[in-house]
């Protein structure tokens, strides 16, 4: 571990080395001096960023007293290093996640001041979002400053993506190219062989799973990431020894192998300088990512809605006012001769006018109309639900059958058509790659080549043969561990490759929800459509799996139609999953893909490969048969117990079903079930998941609202049992619906 020295730092009680020799030569000398790689010039430049900085802050303080701006957090105290780091590394060039005290980080690489205001008063132009998010939520685009949320530590693993997807297009140039009619016409794709990505955090963000969840991938991987702990003592009241056993990160995280450390007085620009220089110059030269700890302060409270007197006594306080880097920097300039008392003032006099102007002109601008704000929920530039997503299956001349049996060719599962899916947009896009648990043919691939095994592909097999045919490199198996998968495939799609990611059972989603709720699919939005992830995350999800249990039989899907910007797709046969999943890779938005695990390799539903280009559009039902008398609307493995319930009141009752598809949730197809049920004048929503605030809840109460006049009955739904799903097959089949029920539910609704 390095501890780099401090050049004020003795003075002010730091743990520290030595002070720089050089520090007592004559002041004509030092004109010209070189301190630790910075000049005499950066480190006025680096005084007028940080004074710069700082007064942003206390003007935005001002303002928020006065009621004209709404919240204000400050990068006070931490502006040395943000510099420092902003001098070693390149705007434009390099990728910057920065978090919400990274004012003059940003300053540093060029965001301007009135930018920054424009944040704070929430203005249409705002670069960051136009409004959409609290000021000091960094992104611009023009510097590689990706878009951040409030969610501490959701940005540490996109980072990790950032950083995957330089690498793979510095080794898949081809890649880079754009094409017309799918989402690669609106993604500019930019790399740079020797790139650092950059992300920072507090040092109470460092508890957060994901932290350790992207240290571990960085270092495994060997990825050109800084990490940059800035390491003010507190998280809000929480002090670092609450947060860290034994109160210093760098301590904890000092035996991932492959890093570069640095442990620093961040409120130095000198000693982070180098410190930053070396760390970048660590991870340009491939050698892998590194990891700055800088101690720093926080003179200003967590933000203007806390007041740190409350837990902090005032010799603690004052202790930190004394290493201010701000007033540190202006001594030292005066001390070494480099500005005088005048010069000082004249930078100082000249950065408050200007703030005072920018603030001035930041209060006029104009403010984003309410009517904008279902833009950029989802892409502007490609919609899904259109024509163009609409094609024909291409199915090859049928084979003749020798046995009477429907030819194999004629009779694909699911499972079959996703995977030759997947294999097809492969071949066809070089961006497309799959990673998630167990989805690799086998990660040791020597075992492969060597042909001692024929591989794994997917616990279900849905990938397999991807990575014999694609690669490692496009085919590979991640850490267990969810919100990674989400979260790298985030940064990477940010970057404009189209991750196809896999999560194992829809059970075991939730370690990703927070990059799934807060993340992925508010990219767009949360930035005016500066960024966006138009990743892919196909899920293996539902029960009828006699045995399943709790744990491998959960649906959902309410949770994630709740989510905006997500769209979410539940196909029920073979035909429709390729098609649909076609659709959603092609896309330019997110997608959660729920592949129903009972329906992989069921007889129902099987069909014949459509060709490479078949494509279901979003939100197009399937009226899988029509009918007169009552609709049924369902999705999913309730597809073919809908199907059987509705042949036999057929047959049975001479009740005539209309039985209508969902295929896609979100969106959903409002026409094909308001026109149906203006035919039929009754309607069963039918659904695997709980009943209680289900999918079918929202359909059931659109229906309500909007058809009242129409319906003949009461709009009726059924679902499984408000409990999880029990293992005993007995108690598996008393809570899920079955076609039993389903039939029950649907003559009573003819009845009635
Ligand atoms: C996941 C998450 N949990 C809680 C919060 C509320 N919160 C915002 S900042 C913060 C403290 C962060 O402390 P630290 O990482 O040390 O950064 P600092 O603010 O001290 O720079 C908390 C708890 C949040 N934004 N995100
Ligand atoms: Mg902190």
């Amino acid at each position: 571990m390095m501890r780099a020295a401090t050049l004020w730092g003795e003075k002010r009680g730091m743990a520290t080395t030595k002070v720089d020799p050089k520090l007592n030569e004559s002041n004509v000398a030092k004109k010209a001096k070189i301190y630790q790689g910075l000049t005499s010039q950066q480190l006025i430049d680096a005084y007028r960023t940080m004074f710069t900085s700082r007064r942003l802050d206390d003007r935005e303080i001002l303002l928020k007293r006065q009621q004209k701006v709404f919240f204000q957090i400050s990068g006070a105290g931490h502006e040395a290093m943000g510099v420092a780091a902003a001098f070693a590394l390149k705007a434009g060039y390099d990728w910057f996640y920065p978090y919400y005290r990274d004012r003059a980080l940003c300053l540093a690489l060029g965001a301007t001041p009135y930018e920054m205001l424009l944040g704070a008063v929430g203005a249409a132009d705002d670069p960051c979002s136009g409004g959409r998010q609290m000021p000091s939520h960094w992104a611009y685009k023009r510097l590689n400053v990706v878009t951040q949320s409030s969610a501490t530590g959701t940005q540490i693993l996109q980072a990790i993506g950032c950083a995957e997807a330089g690498r793979y297009l510095a080794r898949h140039p081809k890649a880079c190219q754009k094409a017309e009619g799918d989402y690669r016409q609106f993604k500019d794709v930019q790399f740079q062989g020797d790139e650092v990505t950059y992300v920072s955090l507090g040092d109470g963000t460092t508890s957060e799973g994901e932290f350790w969840e992207a240290l571990n991938s960085a270092s495994n991987l060997r990825l050109p990431v800084i990490f940059c702990v800035e390491d003010n003592q507190y998280a809000i009241s929480v002090p670092v020894e609450v947060q860290t056993s034994g109160g210093n990160i760098s301590r904890l995280v000092s035996g991932f192998p492959n890093f570069h450390f640095e442990e620093i007085d961040g409120t130095d620009p000198i000693v982070a300088y180098a410190a930053f220089k070396r760390a970048a110059d660590y991870c340009r030269a491939g050698h892998g990512p590194a990891f700055v700890h800088a101690h720093v302060i926080r003179p200003y409270s967590h933000s203007l809605s806390d007041d740190e007197r409350l837990y902090r006594p005032d010799a603690e306080r004052q202790a930190d006012a004394a290493r201010d880097p701000v007033h540190c920097l202006q001594m030292f300039l005066l001390r070494e001769g480099i500005l005088d008392e005048k010069g000082i003032n004249k930078i100082e006099k000249e950065i408050e006018e200007q703030v005072q102007a920018d603030a001035d002109r930041a209060l006029e601008a104009a403010i984003p109309q309410p009517e904008t704000i279902y833009n950029f929920v989802y892409s502007p530039d490609l919609d899904p639900t259109s024509a163009a997503f609409d094609t024909r299956p291409a199915f090859a001349s049928p084979e003749t059958a020798t046995d009477g049996k429907k030819p194999a060719s004629q009779n694909k599962t699911m499972a079959d058509l996703i995977n030759t899916a997947l294999r097809d947009e492969m071949r066809r896009d070089e961006r497309v790659i799959i990673f998630g648990e167990d989805v690799a043919d086998a990660s040791r691939e020597q075992y492969l080549k060597q042909k001692l095994i024929k591989g794994k592909g997917g616990v279900f097999k849905l990938t397999s043969g991807l990575q014999t045919e694609f690669g490692a490199d496009r085919v590979f198996n991640s850490p267990l561990a969810e919100a990674a998968i989400v979260g790298r495939a985030t940064g990477m799609a940010t970057r404009g490759l189209k991750p196809v990611v896999e999560i194992q059972f829809f059970d075991y989603i939730w370690p990703a929800m927070m990059q799934l709720r807060d993340e992925l699919p508010i990219i767009r939005w949360r930035s005016n459509n500066a960024f966006s992830a138009p990743v892919v995350i196909r899920v293996a999800i539902g029960g009828y799996l006699t045995g399943g249990a709790i744990y491998h039989s959960q649906c959902g899907e309410s949770i994630f139609t709740h989510t905006p910007g997500l769209r979410v797709v539940f196909p029920s046969n073979a035909l429709d999953a390729a098609g649909l999943l076609r659709t959603a890779i092609r896309c330019d938005d997110p997608v959660l893909f729920l592949e129903h695990k009972r329906l992989y390799r069921e007889t129902y539903g099987r069909a014949p490969y459509p060709g490479p280009d078949y494509m279901v559009p979003f939100g197009k039902a399937k009226v899988v048969q029509p009918g007169t008398d009552l609709t049924v609307i369902t999705y999913g493995a309730v597809v073919p117990r809908a199907l059987q319930a509705a042949q036999k009141l057929e047959r049975e009752h001479r009740v005539s079903v209309e039985l209508i598809d969902l295929r896609c949730l979100n969106p959903f197809d409002w026409e094909a079930i308001a026109a149906s049920v203006k035919k039929t004048n009754r309607a069963l929503i039918a659904y695997e998941d709980a009943l209680s605030w289900g999918y079918g809840a929202e359909i059931a109460a659109r229906i309500a609202d909007q058809l009242f006049h129409h319906l003949d009955a009461p709009v009726k739904r059924i679902a499984a049992t408000d409990t999880f799903v029990a293992y005993q097959p007995i108690l598996e089949n008393a809570i899920l619906p079955q076609a039993s029920d389903l039939f029950r539910a649907m003559k009573e609704l003819a009845e009635f």
